[in-house]
């Protein structure tokens, strides 16, 4: 299986409580190694753009709100199978149905306000990762 990437953030509600720090070790831990690193925060317009395949959804407002209402990290992640692999490791969107040991059952707290996000597919990793950080913060 090839080695390949995937982006993440830490989402406003997990930086809030103090969760940095325990979500990398729980990623490195489970065999992802850090890409690119940083703490940023997007503004309404930046949440707007980044989640616009969600405009015409009844949560886009919530969601665009919540995202840019405070600090994220942003990471990209190396590992084999890691769209995939990073899905499984964060659990369903909705906490109330993700699997023990998963990221979102162990620090989310609501379908909305759920700790972290993965890409979904490598496209999208590699459009995201753009987004975020330059090719020289990259390695
Ligand atoms: P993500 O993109 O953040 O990794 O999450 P996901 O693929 O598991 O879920 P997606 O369907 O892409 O939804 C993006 C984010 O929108 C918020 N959401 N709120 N209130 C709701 O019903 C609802 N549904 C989705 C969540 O923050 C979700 O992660
Ligand atoms: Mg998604």
């Amino acid at each position: 299986m090839a080695t390949n990437r995937t982006f993440t953030m830490i989402k406003p509600d997990a930086v809030e409580d103090g969760h940095i720090g325990a979500i990398l070790e729980k990623i490195t831990a489970s065999g992802f190694r850090i890409v690119a690193l940083k703490l940023t925060q997007m503004t309404v317009a930046d949440a707007q753009e980044f989640y616009a395949v969600h405009s015409e959804r009844p949560f886009y407002g919530e969601l665009v709100e919540f995202m840019s209402r405070g600090p994220i990290v942003a990471a990209v992640l190396e590992k084999e199978n890691a769209v995939e692999d990073f899905r499984t490791l964060i659990g369903a969107t909705n906490p109330a149905e993700a699997a023990e040991g998963t990221i979102r059952k162990m620090f989310a707290k609501s379908v909305g306000e759920n700790a972290v996000h993965g890409s979904d597919s490598d496209e999208n990793a590699a459009i995201e990762s753009a987004f975020h950080f330059s090719g020289r913060e990259m390695f």
